[in-house]
C-alpha cells in the first residue's frame, strides 16, 4: 500500500511563489508515489477576520490553483476542510491533549498576533491544534510544507505520541517533508522576513497571477546586498534568495547558476531572472482559466467524500478509546 501525504494552504490573500516553491511544487512531485490528500484549509483562514464573500470566492480560486499547479484529481484527493466536519471535532479532542505552554511557544502565533496576544482570536492561538488534527485524521506519513511550518509539525508528532501513549496506538506519527532548496523564500523587500501573503507591501511578493510586467518591475525593485558577486552566500541573503528562485525555476544546479552569472552585474541578473520567472509561470497562468465552477464542485465533492471516509474512521477510533462512544 502507498504511504500517505497530507498538506494544505489557506484561501487567504494571493498565493505567491514562496507557497509554490516551498509547498505546491512538491505536492505535485509526490502525488505519484504517495496517496495524496490536499486540503483547502478555510477553517484556518477565519482565525483572522475575513470578508465572507471574498473567502467563499478565494476557496474556489485556491482549488483552481491546485489544479493549475499540476495536482491531478485522478491521483490526489482535493477537498475543502469545512466539508469534513471531523477536522473541527478532532481539534476539540486534541485541545484537551495539548498544553497551554506548548502553544505559547509557537513562533507563528507570536508573529501573527504582532505581540498583542490579548487582541488575537482564540482561534489564532489554537491554529496549530487544528493543523495537528488535519494531519492526524488521515493517518499521514509525510507532510510537505515550507520551513515556517516545522514547529507545527513537531507539535503534531508530540500530540500524536502523547495520545498513543495515554490511550493506545491510534495515530501514525508523521514526518515533515521540507525541501532542501526553497523551503523559505524571502520577501523581496526585506530579506529578514519570509515572503508572505499577508505582507502589506505588495512589492515584497511575486504572486502566482502577477502579469509579466508586474513580475519584471518587482524583480527590478527587489533589494540586493552590498558587493557585486552573484553567488550563494548566507551573509548576503537578498542575492541568495533571488538566486534560489532562479535555481528552482531554471532547473540548474547552484554551481551552474553561479557560473552562469560570473562577471555579470545585478542589472543583467535581474533581467534574466524576470524572464525565467515569467516563462516558468506562463503554463500555470494559462491553465488556471481551464476549470469551470461545475467541474470544480464535482472534484471537491468527490474529494470530500473520500476524505470523510478516512476521517470518520479515525475519529470513531479516537472516541472509542476515550470513552466517548
Ligand atoms: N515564503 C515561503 N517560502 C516557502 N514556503 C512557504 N510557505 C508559506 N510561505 C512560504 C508554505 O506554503 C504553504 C501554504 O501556506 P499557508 O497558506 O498555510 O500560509 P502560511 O504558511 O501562513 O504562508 P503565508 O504565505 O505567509 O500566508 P499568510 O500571510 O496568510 O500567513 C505552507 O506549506 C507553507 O509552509
Amino acid at each position: 500500500m502507498k504511504k500517505r501525504i497530507f498538506s494544505g494552504a489557506q484561501p487567504t490573500g494571493e498565493l505567491h511563489i514562496g507557497n509554490y516553491l516551498g509547498a505546491l511544487k512538491n505536492w505535485v512531485k509526490l502525488q505519484d508515489e504517495y496517496d495524496a490528500f490536499y486540503c483547502i484549509v478555510n477553517l484556518h483562514a477565519i482565525t483572522v477576520p475575513q470578508d465572507p464573500k471574498v473567502l467563499r470566492k478565494k476557496t474556489l480560486d485556491l482549488a483552481r490553483i491546485y489544479l493549475a499547479a499540476g495536482v491531478n484529481p485522478e491521483k490526489s484527493t482535493i477537498f475543502i476542510q469545512s466539508d469534513v466536519a471531523e477536522h473541527a471535532e478532532l481539534a476539540w479532542v486534541l485541545n484537551c491533549v495539548a498544553r497551554m505552554g506548548e502553544l505559547e511557544r509557537m513562533t507563528q502565533f507570536k508573529d501573527k498576533s504582532k505581540g498583542n496576544a490579548a487582541r488575537a482570536s482564540v482561534g489564532l492561538f489554537d491554529y496549530p491544534v487544528l493543523m495537528v488534527s488535519d494531519i492526524l485524521l488521515y493517518q499521514t506519513d509525510l507532510v510537505p510544507v515550507g520551513q515556517d511550518q516545522k514547529q507545527h509539525l513537531e507539535l503534531t508528532r508530540d500530540l500524536a505520541e502523547r495520545f498513543n501513549r495515554d490511550f493506545g496506538e491510534t495515530f501514525v506519527i508523521p514526518d515533515p517533508y521540507i525541501p532542501p532548496v526553497g523551503a523559505k523564500i524571502l520577501s523581496l523587500k526585506d530579506p529578514s522576513k519570509k515572503m508572505s501573503k499577508s505582507d502589506e507591501n505588495l512589492n515584497a511578493s511575486i504572486f502566482l497571477l502577477d502579469d509579466a510586467d508586474t513580475i519584471t518591475r518587482k524583480i527590478k525593485k527587489a533589494v540586493t546586498d552590498s558587493g557585486t558577486d552573484i553567488k550563494f552566500d548566507e551573509e548576503r541573503p537578498a542575492v541568495t534568495n533571488l538566486l534560489t528562485i532562479y535555481q528552482l525555476m531554471s532547473g540548474k544546479t547552484s554551481e551552474e547558476c553561479e557560473a552562469h552569472f560570473e562577471g555579470k552585474g545585478y542589472g543583467d541578473f535581474k533581467r534574466e531572472l524576470a524572464e525565467t520567472v515569467v516563462e516558468y509561470m506562463r503554463p500555470f497562468q494559462e491553465k488556471i482559466k481551464e476549470y469551470d465552477d461545475d467541474e470544480l464542485s464535482k472534484i471537491l465533492k468527490s474529494g470530500a467524500e473520500k476524505a470523510r471516509e478516512i476521517a470518520s474512521k479515525t475519529l470513531k477510533d479516537v472516541y472509542e478509546k476515550m470513552g466517548i462512544k
